[in-house]
């Protein structure tokens, strides 16, 4: 079987491009190489000294004998080179990871925000229409977010992309209700749309993956070889809140809880993540089936718990910040996740030993971290605060 990884590059995309073809699949990637180029831009260069794509294929062929092509261009804008490198593969599945994909960055400005959604909706839309006009039979599967339910708390457990609602006599199913919290979210919303149309209309094959926030930064694959180590983001833009803390803990910077540490949000180990995307591969919608959406998150964590259990096991501060995101500064978070475990998901959750293995990695690159780079300086909303500082005091 013949998979296209378009974003076979990032930080998911890596690993699972390494994972697909140790499981003897024929792979492939699309990537444009933009996340480097947004360390550029930013000044936040990952903690782990991540190898080029080239280096990186060619030590994999060494120690495998697989040969992975890569095509460098950018799928949002480049149609024609889209098109006609999928009619020369002619993949059965494409895994869709090529989107920005951090809600701060997102907002950091009017050109961060235009940017996101033109890069991300042009990049689905475009694949979407090659599929399409390629007329071959393709199974994409998407990166999508749980972030697009919003994290309320309804009283019932959040679906799995669908609801039953009654309209007056009629029982019916509809896409769960959007509630987007960034522009980054935005555009994941977006997504929904444009896979339930191309569904509708083209009978596209469609699998979207709504996954939560992902934590650890190696798996299998990514620790058998220097050359395969994986990007450790830790700053205040792409970092995400657990691998953070970790890092925090691991270089002696105080744990920077975001208002009172009350969110509650849903997590995913990269090495379940990888697993699940091979799932979907294994378990693809039938011929006219609707899109298939999975939950992919195995546990949900308040971020105060989080910093608390970092805290007693590395002795870390705590500390608080004033929120840069317009959030609610408290939230339940209750999401089914049963239809990954149906397909054989055996998840790993959190635990003190994966924790330390994550501090140990972070320390070994500790002098790699700018710490200037920790603090997130981008707001959601002008004029709010940028704390630098924070306190013992809940904010
Ligand atoms: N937070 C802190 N301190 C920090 C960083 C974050 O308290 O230093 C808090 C945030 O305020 C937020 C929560 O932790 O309430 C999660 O923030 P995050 O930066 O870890 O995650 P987020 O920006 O929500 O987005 C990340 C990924 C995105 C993915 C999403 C899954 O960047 O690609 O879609 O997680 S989900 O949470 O389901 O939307």
């Amino acid at each position: 079987m013949f998979v296209l990884i378009i974003g076979g590059d990032g930080f998911c995309g890596w690993p699972t491009t390494m994972h697909l073809s140790k499981a003897g699949y024929q792979v492939a990637i699309v990537d444009n190489l933009s996340r480097r180029r947004i360390d550029e831009e930013l000044g936040e260069f990952p903690l782990t000294p991540i190898r080029s794509l080239d280096q990186r294929l060619s030590t994999w062929k060494e120690m495998t004998g697989a040969t992975i092509p890569q095509f460098e261009f950018n799928v949002a804008i480049e149609y024609d080179k889209l098109l006609s490198t999928i009619q020369l593969l002619n993949p059965d599945v494409i895994i869709h990871y090529a989107e920005l994909k951090s809600a701060p960055y997102s907002m950091r400005s009017s050109y961060h925000k235009r940017l996101t959604v033109s890069h991300n909706i042009n990049a689905t839309n475009n694949i979407l229409c090659a599929i399409v006009e390629s007329g071959l039979d393709i199974h994409l599967i998407h990166l999508g977010t749980t972030g697009v339910y919003g994290y309320g708390n309804e009283g019932a457990a959040i679906p799995e992309g669908y609801l039953n609602v009654k309209i007056g006599d009629v029982e019916t199913e509809i896409l769960h209700p959007a509630y987007p919290g960034s522009i980054y979210h935005v555009t994941k919303v977006n997504d929904e749309m444009l896979f339930y149309y191309y569904n509708k209309n083209d009978k596209i094959r469609i699998t979207d993956l709504h996954q939560g926030i992902v934590w650890g930064t190696s798996t299998k694959e990514t620790e058998s070889h220097e050359d395969f180590i994986n990007r450790f983001d830790y700053g205040g833009d792409y970092g995400t809140v657990l691998n953070r803390f970790l890092m925090q803990a691991a270089v002696g910077h105080p744990l920077t809880v975001y208002g009172t540490g009350g969110q509650t949000r849903a997590f995913i180990h990269l090495r379940d993540s990888v697993n699940c995307v091979r799932l979907a591969i294994e378990n693809p919608p039938a011929e006219g089936e609707r899109v298939k959406i999975f939950n992919q998150t195995t546990e949900s964590h308040r971020v105060i718990d989080l910093a608390e259990k970092i805290r007693d096991i590395f002795g870390a501060e705590i500390r608080y910040y004033e929120d840069p995101r317009l959030e609610a500064k408290e939230n339940e978070l209750d999401i089914k996740r049963e239809n990954f475990m149906d397909v054989g998901l055996e998840p790993i959750t959190l635990n003190d030993g994966l924790l330390k293995e994550i501090v140990s990695i972070a320390s070994k690159y500790k002098d790699r971290c700018d710490k200037s780079k920790i603090i997130s300086t981008s707001v959601w909303r002008k004029g709010m605060k940028i704390d630098l500082e924070g306190s013992t005091e809940k904010k």
